[in-house]
């Protein structure tokens, strides 16, 4: 199969859908008035085609068509919540995700606290649909409404020695149930390296199907790194660290035998209890419905690979 790259939405399609999560967007900030909703700046909406432009393959988009609403908002993993795919989303209406901030430390020139409302207003939204591939052998594909994390990076201007990002989610005891729980050490962490961190691919999403995110989905901000295993892509996270040295991740240090800090989407490296070779997509039920073949990186290895080259992808994994 030929890999399929990640692709933005026609610009039709994205320009219907801007008015709605203008419109969510707006409602969201309702309790408190973003700045660009009092006129310092821009909306977001306004569309920009990624500094890094995918190509096209014939038919993916088709064969991509997104996943049901109800399968990726009811179908999650967040332990914080539980370790059930069903218990996030029955469970996940005690976050409270306003007032929200983010803190920016570590090795950058301009460390500090962020409203999620200047986040949000930092550059504007676009919606790209990506496929999201859990690494117990599901994947979906959703249409996500962000930015690239880079402009956030950018803004902050990490300094040379600043090699590793660190995402941090938020750990409430007292809203979110399971962050007691002996599964995972607390508050999640996740990793990227600071180039991984600063591709055009990787998101930082606000929003879904031209929503804001369900809060099972990582409300109201989180990461998505398509050609990872989902459990890369970080929930509501409350602060990101520029680091000279690898970060520990939750679950690297859960079951290092496992995963990997890499944890790059490799058909050709098991999992040790079992096989990554395919996958089945939410939605693709029954009996005789057939499993997907996993894609290299996802399918975005065009836009990828070299990130990677010259490394030992079954060492790093
Ligand atoms: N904070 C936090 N982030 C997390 C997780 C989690 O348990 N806690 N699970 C990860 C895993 S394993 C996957 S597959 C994706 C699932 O995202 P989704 O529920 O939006 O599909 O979120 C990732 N981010
Ligand atoms: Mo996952």
């Amino acid at each position: 199969m030929h890999p399929q790259p990640s692709e933005i939405t026609p610009r039709a399609l994205v320009e219907n859908r801007r008015q709605a999560v203008q419109h969510l967007l707006l409602g969201a900030g309702a309790l408190t008035a973003p700045s660009w909703a009092t006129g310092q700046t821009q909306a977001p909406g306004k569309l920009t085609p990624l500094a890094h432009k995918p190509s096209q393959v014939p038919g993916a988009q088709a064969l991509d068509k997104p996943s049901a609403y109800q399968d990726a908002a009811g179908y999650n993993n967040f332990y914080e919540f539980g370790t059930d795919k069903s218990d996030p989303a029955a469970n996940a209406h005690t976050l409270k995700t306003t007032p929200w901030t983010v803190d920016i430390e570590g090795l950058v020139k301009k460390p500090g606290r962020w409203a999620l409302e200047d986040l949000m207003a930092l550059s504007a939204m676009e919606e790209r649909i990506y496929r999201l591939r859990c690494v117990e052998g599901w994947s979906m594909v959703i249409p996500w409404v962000g930015f690239s994390l880079a402009e956030l990076i950018r803004k902050v201007e990490p300094l040379g020695n600043a090699k590793f990002v660190e995402f941090v989610s938020l750990a409430d005891p007292k809203t979110m149930p399971f962050v007691g729980s002996r599964m995972l050490q607390w508050p999640y962490t996740e990793g990227l390296r600071l180039d991984e961190a600063l591709h055009p691919l990787t998101l930082l999403a606000f929003g879904m199907y031209g929503e804001v995110l369900p809060k099972q989905n990582g409300a109201p901000l989180r990461l998505v790194v398509p050609w990872k295993y989902g459990f890369k892509s970080a929930k509501s996270i409350v602060k990101i660290r520029f680091t000279e040295k690898q970060p520990a991740t939750a679950w690297n240090q859960a079951a290092p035998q496992e995963y990997g800090f890499y944890s790059n989407v490799n058909p050709a490296v098991d999992h040790p209890r079992w096989s990554q070779a395919t996958e089945r997509r939410l939605g693709e039920d029954g009996l005789l419905a057939k499993r997907r073949k996993t894609l290299p990186f996802n399918g975005y290895e065009a836009q990828v690979a070299a990130l990677y080259a010259g490394m030992d992808l079954k060492k790093y994994y």
